[in-house]
């Protein structure tokens, strides 16, 4: 069966609420352990969760289909994540990311880290609804020459400000730079809170971070 066959299986899955043809066409993608069709395997994912929250938002799903969803999405992520980390032998550096406060999306903030992780970076995951005092904690703690965000919901959106708030109080706002991604912000957004970054996608954000780890 060809690749996109697969992958359309995968979405077809997802959206049919069909754990089991998701899960199934999922391994067959893995088992071909092609670094292409995972990732493109994960870009399914990402977009039919487009559709997902489009059903949600008309009403034509409700929360038990929106949470449904992504208990298929984390495994499908499941198995392709351990393909997508490769150990690099050096750590390009340390970055520390978490959800914001109140936040309890995550599914891309790890594969940001998936991606960040196969890119050689030490990656230290905060997890959810992290709160300012923890961000700050551990940007003292593991000294990350980057701090990711990342925020789902245009109610969390002001818990990005509040966190570069505080690094600047505190004097270690020149000690990291700040990069942020997720479905509610902008790059106008960003540049609105003085990130010094906003990540479209992983894969962006990945090299966005390589780069500074780089300079
Ligand atoms: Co929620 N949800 N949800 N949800 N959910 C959204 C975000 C929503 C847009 C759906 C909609 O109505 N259209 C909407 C927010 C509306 C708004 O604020 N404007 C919404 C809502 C309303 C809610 C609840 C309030 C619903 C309710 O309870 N009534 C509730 C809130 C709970 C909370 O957080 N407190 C809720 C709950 C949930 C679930 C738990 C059921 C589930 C999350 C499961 C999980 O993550 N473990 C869920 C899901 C799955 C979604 C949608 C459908 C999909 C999100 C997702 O995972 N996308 C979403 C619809 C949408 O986004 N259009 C929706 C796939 C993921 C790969 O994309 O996270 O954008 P994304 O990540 C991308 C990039 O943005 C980027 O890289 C990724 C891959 O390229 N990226 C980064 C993300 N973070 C990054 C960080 C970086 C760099 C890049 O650096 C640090």
């Amino acid at each position: 069966m060809m690749i996109s066959d697969t992958l359309e299986r995968l979405k077809s899955g997802l959206l049919d609420l069909d754990m089991d043809t998701a899960v199934d066409a999922a391994r067959s993608i893995a088992e071909t352990g092609d670094t292409h069709a995972i990732k493109d395997a994960v870009d399914t994912v990402t977009n039919a969760l487009q559709t997902v929250g489009k059903r949600f938002q008309d009403g034509d799903w409700f929360l038990t289909e929106l949470v449904y969803a992504s208990e298929i999405s984390k495994e499908i992520m499941n198995i392709l994540s351990p393909l997508m980390e490769t150990r690099a032998l050096e750590s390009a550096g340390t970055i520390v990311v978490g959800t914001v406060a109140g936040d309890l999306h995550d599914l891309g903030k790890n594969i940001f880290i998936n991606y960040a992780r196969s890119a050689g970076f030490r990656v230290i995951d905060l997890g959810v609804d992290v709160s300012v005092q923890k961000f700050i904690t551990a940007v003292k703690e593991y000294k990350p020459f980057a701090l990711g965000m990342s925020c789902l919901l245009t109610s969390t959106d002001k818990e990005i400000q509040k966190v570069i708030q505080q690094l600047n109080e505190q004097n270690i706002r020149d000690r990291v730079k700040v990069i942020i991604g997720g479905a509610a912000l902008t790059e106008e957004f960003s540049r609105s809170v003085g990130a010094d970054a906003f990540a479209p996608d992983a894969v962006t954000g990945t090299d966005i971070v390589k780069k500074w780890s780089a300079a």
